[in-house]
């Protein structure tokens, strides 16, 4: 396995839009990043990866771009994107973009002339079929909206979208409109940018056999089909080789089999993946089926392909909500899930936020949200005639949302993020969970975070240590060595309400590294206390 920076990185995600706000329109900004710079070094962060901020109509909060060499308004311009790159790479930084290059807005100039007419140059630049008996040509859904055909009245003809109707998907078949996809990407490169994080790019290629899915709801047809390795080797050849750049794909609906297509380095496709076999299948922790995931995937990828770590992101439910006890035990449980994410083997991703603790969100009604996926899905229930509370209810767990709250800045307020009103409601535990809070506490969660960052820079065995779970049948105890060259770590966390009993055998010569609680063993050091982490170095007898 061959050393690389990125192999080596913390990485840092920074949802702009909710980040820091510094002109008072109630959104982030790239100036307001620039002003949190010094806070993100201090943590010790290498990489950050920001979310789109390509123009946009913003249905999807930047995920419909109609202009790829234009930036959103609402963040800055290319003068704040250019003046932002040198201040992350004046602090030794690196910067990764948002690629996203599935599908467009269908505001964008291509859409418009593709839609305009059935000979227009760009007809085949997005993917048009002919109804079937009438109605869409087959069963397919998409990702949040009840089918993946919208009819196009002008032309008699459906559009095909993986996504919103007003997410219209580019046909990769065509070697235009590819090219044209390469000259952007090269343009941000020579922008000085470190890097893509690839959205959804396992749904490039689509299926060509249209006929009906058995199951409409298991929408896993729109991704890795036939022809999709081709394109990314493509992408390789015409642009990713010529540039020292991290790539990580978000590949849903993969094993680890089917991963290490994307990411095996002989294949020369992508740097590493998000998978989602936690993500988007584990809807609340289960620790024997996260064992099995984090041991398949090492065993599927070891060697060949480089994994991500990441319990949250600005689509799925701040960790210590979701997987954790963001309640009584919120400061021990959202270090001891650092601490796993941490020593796991891979890349370890920080969503902003995260480093303080910041929880899941519970609003009053659907109209203080604004996640188009969860408020698609709730109209389309509620239209099915179920009860628009229940419907509500059962929506908010996994509302994008919960992920998407201000950043809290500090106790004042809007919690220091914006000085006019913010885009979305503030999450209300802004007083008791902030940035500010944090850095003056010595043992706050911040300040956990810093230290494992620290470990990693100081330990090759964190990043390239062979991985082992030593209890793959303890529904409470998650137990695993990480050994590299002569170095043995045993990370040994409890994540439960409840007390536990670790008996240490064969681990007699250890040296406590790194914990959650304050340690003075002054009782029996084979008590785990409740969501109770600790990092310990083997020693050598
Ligand atoms: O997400 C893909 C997506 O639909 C995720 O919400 C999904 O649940 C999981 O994370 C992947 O299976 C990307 C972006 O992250 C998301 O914000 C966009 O809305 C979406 O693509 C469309 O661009």
């Amino acid at each position: 396995m061959n050393k690389k920076w990125w192999k080596e990185a913390v990485v840092y995600q920074i949802y702009w839009r909710s980040f820091n706000d510094s002109n008072g329109d109630g959104y982030g900004d790239l100036r307001g990043i620039i002003e949190k710079l010094d806070y993100i070094k201090n943590l010790g962060i290498d990489v950050i990866w920001l979310n789109p901020f390509y123009q946009s109509p913003d249905r999807d909060n930047g995920y419909d771009i109609s202009n790829y060499y234009v930036i959103m308004e609402k963040a800055g311009d290319m003068e704040a994107f250019d003046e932002l790159i040198h201040e992350i790479h004046q602090r030794g930084m690196k910067v990764i973009m948002d690629l996203v290059v599935n599908h467009t807005s269908d505001r964008h100039p291509w859409f418009l002339e593709s839609r305009s007419s059935k000979n227009n140059p760009k007809r085949d630049w997005y993917i048009w079929k002919d109804p079937k008996d009438g109605r869409e040509p087959n069963n397919w859904r998409s990702y949040f909206a009840p089918a993946c055909w919208e009819l196009d009245k002008a032309t008699g003809q459906f559009y095909y979208h993986s996504f919103a109707v007003e997410q219209p998907d580019l046909n990769w078949e065509n070697p235009e409109l590819r090219q044209e996809i390469y000259k952007m990407m090269r343009f941000w490169l020579d922008k000085g940018i470190e890097g893509f994080r690839m959205d959804v790019i396992n749904l490039l290629a689509k299926r060509e056999d249209l006929s009906d899915a058995e199951d409409p709801y298991d929408i896993s047809y729109l991704a890795n089909n036939p022809g999709i390795h081709d394109y990314l080797q493509e992408m390789h050849r015409e642009v990713l080789q010529h540039y020292d750049v991290m790539t990580v794909g978000e590949i849903p609906f993969v094993s680890p089999e089917e991963g290490l297509l994307y990411v095996d380095e002989s294949r020369n496709e992508l740097n590493t993946l998000f998978h989602f076999q936690v993500a988007d299948e584990m809807p609340v922790w289960d620790m024997l089926r996260f064992k099995e995931i984090q041991t398949s995937w090492y065993n599927g990828l070891k060697q060949k392909g480089w994994n991500s770590q990441f319990l949250n992101n600005h689509d799925h439910t701040r960790q210590v909500t979701r997987y954790g006890n963001d309640g009584q035990y919120r400061d021990q449980s959202a270090k001891l899930l650092a601490a796993m994410i941490h020593t796991l083997p891979g890349t370890p991703y920080i969503y902003q936020g995260e480093e303080i603790g910041m929880t899941g969100v519970r609003f009053d009604s659907i109209e203080d949200y604004n996640d188009i996926a969860m408020k698609n899905k709730y109209h389309e229930e509620v239209s099915k005639g179920r009860d628009p509370k229940e419907v509500f209810e059962s929506l908010l767990l996994l509302s994008r949302d919960n992920s998407r709250t201000p950043m809290q800045w500090n106790d004042s307020i809007n919690a220091g993020f914006t000085a006019g009103d913010p885009w979305i409601k503030v999450n209300p535990n802004f007083r008791e969970i902030n940035v500010e809070a944090a850095l003056n506490d010595p043992d706050s969660i911040f300040y956990f975070y810093k230290k494992l960052i620290e470990l990693r820079k100081q330990n090759e065995v964190m990043v390239y240590g062979d991985y082992k779970d030593l209890l793959p049948d303890d529904e409470h105890l998650y137990v695993y060595t990480r050994s590299y060259n002569d170095v043995t770590w045993l990370i040994v966390l409890n994540h439960g309400d409840e007390q536990q009993t670790f008996t240490f055998d064969g681990f007699a010569n250890r040296e406590l590294i790194l914990s959650n609680y304050q340690n003075d063993f002054d009782t029996n050091e084979e008590i785990l206390l409740p969501h109770e982490a600790r990092i310990y170095e083997i020693l050598r007898n």
